[in-house]
């Protein structure tokens, strides 16, 4: 009926439930909740403290992964995760929470920076400009956040504490003893006592300042290093491993990345390895992601052994150290160090040709393959399927456990920054040392016994035996026998002769790397570190803090010739002489001295480390967040030993970096008795995309989709054939589209609903603006069921419900709580669905309390309409804070069940039983039912399984 034209529908019904009704209460409902401050969570404490009541309520606190304020806005699909966490906290709210909900800002980054470098645009104007525009975007849809508590982390006011959380983690070292981070003053004042060696063996009051520095920096968390770095020249700027592609060129701009050695500040993040490995267990996240995590950590348990050589030794890392007797040659990584040493002036006598490489020294061997291997990426070198490549340096080492001298290769497939560099190759049982010696002709021999039919002769074998469940063979020396032992007992026995011989240990090994924390850019936290005479780095005294970004001419970095490695870098920050070069007292008692500042920044990942926490007390000046308000938000509790947020959502993409970063910091701030949570996020959740079909057109080029028309199921554009696939939504793809839109054609809540009916949270899902209109009916029937379209009169009648009415409400009741709770919006608005078609079809007025329920059922999911319908009803006060309605359980119950009777697997019966009827019962009910009597035929019966109430199977004998 609502499809004939629309102006006269709306003479005939004007109070109907339309557009333009849905845009004139949402903005009203807006403006109310803005005004009355309806979302405004009380702290127990300060500046945000509020209604004692509300605070006695068990707390939620309900977050979402803040989003980048891009200049594009927003499209339909990045509010999915927003939706959702509103919804959850809206519930929550209605379920006797006091419930912290907002949404910030993660506002440093790349595309507002290169905007400045293109246009000479202050960064902070385009991000301010994008992040006013994503909150009016945001603000339409109705989200119920605590403006007071939002922020962006440009603002001083908050990067002031990133700055204040860096120089507390500059100052701290890790205790290995006490498992903990501890102030550096107290590991000096142990140098200082004697009570901890120093480590060269002078005693602290011998060391000069740089000396002493050069110790500290050792074990301070945060320290700077030459590393060998991702450095970019055609960029001007160092990248993160994750920033370069698999073939050696930056993501963005696919330039050459080169490996090169610069000063950079990292973040001692492996110190934390074990906790961050272990701490995982507790927490309510998916698999998927604890398991990825674990995977970054990468533990792994295994021993150092020394390889004597020319008096010294290489150590190498191995998981099986069980198979040392089929070390048969050892291979350094390119890069290590000592490969220079050992290599001798000219090839041993007899070097085959193979092994050198075809070069005259072994000299020019290695640094024609060093140079080789530079240009290499890490994943490049590691991929498995790949040639092995290499180059003998000339040199041999004696294997410990034989006294065998094996040759010494340098191999890109062994990495430096992973074990010690150097691996015993065990070519038997290794792939890859498999077929490194079958290109090289290097012995392979056979130490694990296989399981299938190849025999202990390796010679003749086509690959390497992996088995870590087999028994030791051939591995015999003069005091250590390993043969007929199992893998594990072979460890361990092999290990504790090591141990006894001073030539190795059991050791753990982490595939983590500290966290290179610089970036040469201009738009991110200035470091709070500036360097004295002596090239010493301090950290900036807590009143000088926000240091804030100084005014620059030019936002770019120096960028060179993308192909010539031999550059370093040049920030934006260092042509600011001014800035850089300051007399400061830093309150350390050494009085007014120059300094220079550091001038690169901090990587995009440092604000969204510790945000959450800031959310709590936003303008707390004294402190990054008072202990009691965080204690009372996000401190351990019954099932959440380590506390953290209640929900925090986001997309998959967070598994590893950001989610780690968080929780390092986290640990960091929490052993240093500044927080009480070690862990920030108690529950994750990963939210699904939302996906939109691309048209393309015959040269592949994506056409709007706007502008498609469909025929017969195929689809065009100006009358050309296109083709259709499902991707992602944007404005690249030419098919985003805007919340905006979908609100001026049906409203938020129509939208708010679409989003959360289209499918599980947690799965992906196809964008169809045709199928909106069904969220849309499915209001304007609720509307109708309440009001009258014609005179805009409340038509619900104080009466009781009939019997089959109470048990679709609380049927619905139940069934909507259970769904809300566990995030499955989608089944919940199924459940609202179907109560209010109940009511459509029952074709009655709608009995008054039915009418509220089922207001306050669907109040999480279109908040407008609930507020606008729930004053309707006769309340004065907000839907917001009502009481979510409770099920009774005598409704819920359904009186029967119906009963699926098999025999040999084939259904003969359906009975109608009670659904708490047990299994001894339903089992004679069945038995005793005439069909299934008729099924048997008097056969016997050899087994009956009873599932009561539904299903009961009979095997004849
Ligand atoms: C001898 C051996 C015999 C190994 C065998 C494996 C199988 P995960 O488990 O990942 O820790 N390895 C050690 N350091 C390396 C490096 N820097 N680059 C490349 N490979 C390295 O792997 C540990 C194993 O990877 C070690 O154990 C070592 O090879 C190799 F039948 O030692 B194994």
């Amino acid at each position: 009926m609502s499809e004939t034209n629309p102006a006269t529908a709306e003479v005939a019904a004007p109070h109907r439930y339309t557009a333009a009704a849905a845009a004139e209460i949402e903005a009203r409902w807006q403006d109310f909740w803005d005004a009355d401050g309806t979302y405004a969570a009380p702290n127990p404490k300060g500046d945000l403290a509020g209604d004692p009541k509300l605070v006695a309520k068990p707390k939620k606190y309900v977050m979402d992964m803040f989003p980048y304020p891009s200049g594009a806005g927003l499209h339909v699909g990045h509010p999915l995760g927003y939706i959702a966490t509103d919804v959850f906290a809206r519930f929550q709210r209605m379920t006797g929470h006091n419930v912290l909900h907002t949404l910030g800002f993660d506002a440093f980054g790349l595309p507002a920076e290169q905007h400045a470098v293109q246009t000479g645009e202050h960064p902070r104007v385009t991000t301010e400009a994008a992040i006013n525009n994503m909150k009016s975007q945001l603000r339409r849809l109705g989200l119920g956040h605590d403006k007071r508590r939002s922020f962006a982390t440009i603002d001083p006011d908050y990067y002031k504490w990133t700055q204040w959380i860096f120089v507390q983690i500059f100052n701290s070292w890790y205790d290995d003893k006490a498992k903990k981070a501890r102030p550096i003053s107290e590991l000096v004042a142990r140098f200082e006592s004697g009570e901890r060696a120093v480590p060269g063996g002078r005693s602290w009051d011998a060391l000069s300042a740089a000396e002493r520095a050069d110790v500290l920096g050792e074990y301070r968390l945060a320290y700077a290093s030459d590393a060998p770095v991702n450095w970019c020249p055609g960029l001007g700027t160092v990248l993160a491993n994750e920033e370069v592609t698999a073939d050696g060129r930056s993501e963005r701009g696919n330039f050459p990345v080169f490996k090169a050695k610069l000063r950079q500040w990292n973040m001692r993040i492996t110190a934390y390895a074990d906790r961050l490995l272990d701490d995982l267990n507790e927490l309510d996240w998916p698999e998927a992601i604890k398991l990825q995590q674990r995977n970054w950590i990468g533990r792994s348990e295994g021993a150092r052994v020394d390889f004597p050589i020319d008096g010294e030794a290489i150590t190498v890392f191995t998981t099986r150290q069980d198979t040392l007797f089929g070390a048969t040659y050892m291979v350094l990584a390119p890069e290590h160090p000592l490969v220079e040493k050992f290599t001798p002036a000219a090839w041993p006598e007899g070097t085959h040709d193979v092994w050198t490489g075809g070069h005259a020294t072994p000299a020019e061997a290695v640094a024609a393959y060093r140079a080789q291997a530079a240009s290499k990426s890490d994943v490049e070198r590691q991929a498995e399927a790949k040639d092995k490549t290499g180059v003998f340096t000339g040199a041999f080492a004696t294997n410990p456990v034989n006294g065998e001298q094996i040759p010494v290769f340098i191999a890109d497939y062994v990495l430096m920054g992973y074990g010690t560099g150097a691996i015993m190759a065990v070519p038997a049982h290794d792939t890859r040392d498999f077929a490194f010696a079958r290109a090289f002709e290097l012995p392979i021999r056979c130490v694990v016994e296989p399981s299938d039919d190849r025999g202990t002769d390796a010679s003749t074998w086509d690959d390497a035996f992996v088995s870590y469940d087999a028994k030791i063979v051939n591995s015999h020396g003069e005091d250590v026998s390993l043969d007929g032992l199992g893998v594990t007992d072979a460890k361990a026995r092999i290990t504790e002769w090591l141990a006894r011989k001073g030539i190795g240990e059991g050791t753990v090994n982490f595939r983590l790397r500290d966290w290179l924390f610089s970036r040469q850019r201009y738009w991110g936290e200035p470091f709070p570190i500036v360097y004295d005479e002596d090239g010493i780095a301090h950290s900036l005294p807590e009143s000088m803090l926000p240091l804030e970004l100084p005014e620059v001419e030019d936002y770019s970095p120096r960028t060179f010739d993308p192909d010539d490695a031999d550059t370093s870098p040049e920030t934006p920050l260092s042509r600011n002489q001014d800035w850089v070069d300051v007399t400061l007292d830093l309150g350390d008692g050494r009085g007014p001295r120059p300094y220079r500042r550091e001038t690169n920044t901090m990587p995009n990942w440092a604000g969204s480390c510790w945000y959450e926490l800031r959310y709590l007390d936003p303008h707390n000046s004294e402190k990054l967040v008072d202990p009691e308000i965080e204690q009372y938000w996000m401190g351990p509790r019954a099932g959440q030993p380590h506390g953290g947020v209640d929900l925090y959502v986001g997309g998959a993409e967070h598994a590893v970096l950001h989610l780690l970063y968080a929780r390092f910091w986290s640990k960091v701030l929490y052993d240093l008795g500044h927080i009480s949570s070690p862990e920030p996020f108690h529950k994750l959740y990963n939210q699904g995309m939302i996906q939109a079909f691309v048209y393309r057109d015959s040269r592949g080029f994506p056409v709007p989709a706007t502008e498609i028309e469909e025929r017969d199921g195929a689809f065009f554009h100006n009358g050309e054939q296109v083709k259709r696939e499902l991707g992602k939504m944007g404005k690249s793809l030419k098919n985003a589209v805007t919340p905006e839109a979908i609100c001026e054609e049906y409203g938020a809540d129509t939208l708010r609903l679409y989003e959360m009916a289209m499918g599980p949270l947690d799965v992906s899902r196809p964008w169809d603006t045709r199928a909106v209109v069904g969220q849309y009916r499915l209001l304007q029937r609720l509307w109708r069921n309440v009001v009258d379209e014609a005179t805009g009169e409340v038509t619900v009648v104080d009466a009781e419900p009939d019997e089959t009415t109470l048990r679709a409400l609380h049927k619905a009741i139940d069934g909507v709580r259970q769904d809300l709770e566990g995030l499955r919006f989608n089944t919940a608005i199924a459940k609202v669905t179907e109560l209010n078609n109940h009511l459509t079809k029952a074709g009655a007025a709608v009995p008054h309390p039915v009418a509220e329920s089922l207001v306050l059922l669907i109040a999480p999911l279109a908040p407008h309409i609930a507020e606008e319908l729930w004053r309707k009803l006769g309340h004065t006060d907000s839907v917001v804070h009502q009481d979510f309605p409770v099920a009774d359980p005598r409704y819920v119950v359904d009186e029967t069940v119906t009963c699926v009777v098999q025999v040999k697997g084939k259904v003969k019966a359906r009975l109608e039983v009670s659904p708490a009827i047990s299994d001894d019962e339903l089992e004679k009910v069945a038995l005793a039912d005439e069909k299934v009597v008729a099924a048997l035929d008097g056969a016997g019966i050899r087994k009956v399984i009873v599932r009561a109430p539904k299903l009961v199977n009979i095997v004849p004998a």
